[in-house]
C-alpha cells in the first residue's frame, strides 16, 4: 500500500464529498480509490484497443419516437458479434429501457455503446466498459505416484 498526497481545489473537493455522500462512503481515501480504479478501467481499454472487453450498455427512449425502436435494433442486428444479451423493459405507454450486454474488443465495444447512447431520441444513456481480467494460469499438474 503506498500513500499519495493530492491538493484539489475548493469545487472538486465540495463535489467528492457531494459524491461521498449520494454513494455512501465514509472516507475520502475509499472514495478516492474507486474513482482512480474506473478512470484507470477507462484508460486500459483505451490504451490498447483489442483488449478483451464487456459492457452493460443502458438506455431510455420514447418508443413513439419516428423511427427509433427501429433504428436501435437494426444498429444491433449490424453488430451482433459484439452482442451478449438485450435486456427490454416496457417501461409505462410511452418509455422503454433497455440494457445491452456486449462482449468484444475494447474500442469496437465502446464504439458500439457510445453510437446507440447517441442514437437521436435517446434520452438517457449510460455505459460501463471493464475489461475482462485475464484468469490466472492453473496450477501445474501434479501427476500423483502409487508406491506399489
Ligand atoms: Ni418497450
Amino acid at each position: 500500500m503506498q500513500r499519495l498526497t493530492i491538493s484539489l481545489d475548493d469545487d472538486t473537493a465540495e463535489a467528492l464529498d457531494a459524491f461521498m455522500t449520494n454513494r455512501g462512503y465514509d472516507n475520502r481515501s475509499e472514495a478516492m480509490r474507486d474513482l482512480l480504479r474506473a478512470g484507470l478501467r477507462d484508460a486500459a481499454g483505451e490504451r490498447d484497443p483489442s483488449l478483451p472487453c464487456v459492457a452493460a450498455v443502458s438506455y431510455l427512449y420514447d418508443h413513439h419516437e419516428r423511427e427509433l425502436g427501429r433504428r436501435l435494433t437494426e444498429a444491433q442486428h449490424a453488430h451482433h458479434d459484439l452482442g451478449v444479451t438485450t435486456l427490454h423493459l416496457h417501461l409505462d405507454h410511452h418509455q422503454c429501457v433497455e440494457v445491452a450486454l456486449l462482449r468484444g474488443p475494447a474500442a469496437q465495444v465502446r464504439g458500439f455503446a457510445e453510437a446507440l447512447v447517441r442514437e437521436r431520441g435517446v434520452r438517457l444513456g449510460g455505459i460501463n466498459v471493464m475489461p475482462i481480467p485475464q484468469a490466472a494460469a492453473p496450477p501445474a499438474r501434479r501427476l500423483a505416484r502409487q508406491k506399489t
